[in-house]
């Protein structure tokens, strides 16, 4: 089931909550910096590792990490895209981040996961768009898929809370 909050995603008690990384995956602004400030550097530790082994992480695709001191078990980090117009691919890439990550989420028994409003902060996507490809990208993987019992979207800005609640209405 979805559900629709407006808050600090750092401060849920979920299995994973999904950090809006960059390709280097060493941290960064926005929620990114939040969630590595509240989880304490066992995230980075484990982030630098995946950089050794794999390169960092491609747009689109997604990591799993631990969640160090956060409530949360896990972090997934997926890389959105970068808004240049919209004609560079980057509504697939939005709609890769969701599905990949959630992917992954089922393959490590998750049950619990909640989102934040990827690429719609200092990666410039538009909020309506981006708003209407994950809440479509979600709904289409768990009509065919029935290990996620709760999928939160977490609003940090009113525009984007009243675009999902718009939305989910
Ligand atoms: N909880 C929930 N949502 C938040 C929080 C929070 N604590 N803080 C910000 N947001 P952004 P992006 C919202 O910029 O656009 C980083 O430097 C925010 O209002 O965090 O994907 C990375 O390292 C916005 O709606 O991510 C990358 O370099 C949403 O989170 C780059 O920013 C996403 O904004 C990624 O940019």
């Amino acid at each position: 089931m979805i559900r629709l909050i407006q808050g600090d995603l750092t401060r849920l008690e979920v299995d994973a909550i999904v950090n809006a990384a960059n390709t280097s995956l060493l941290g960064g602004g926005g929620v990114d910096g939040a969630i590595h400030r509240a989880g304490g550097p066992a995230i980075l530790e484990e982030c630098r590792a995946i950089r050794a082994k794999q390169g960092g992480c491609e747009v689109g695709e997604a990591v799993i990490t631990t969640a160090g001191k956060l409530p949360a078990k896990y972090v997934i980090h997926t890389v959105g895209p970068v808004w240049n117009g919209g004609h560079n691919g980057e509504p697939d890439l939005l709609a890769n981040c969701y599905r990949n990550s959630l992917r992954l989420a089922v393959e490590n028994g998750i049950t619990t996961i909640a989102f934040p409003n990827i690429s719609t902060g200092i990666y410039r996507f538009p909020k309506p768009e981006a708003a209407a490809i994950a809440i479509t990208t979600v709904q289409q993987f768990i009509a065919n898929n029935k290990s996620l019992k709760e999928i939160f979207f977490v609003c940090f800005d009113d525009e984007n809370y009243a675009l999902y609640k718009e939305r989910l209405a």
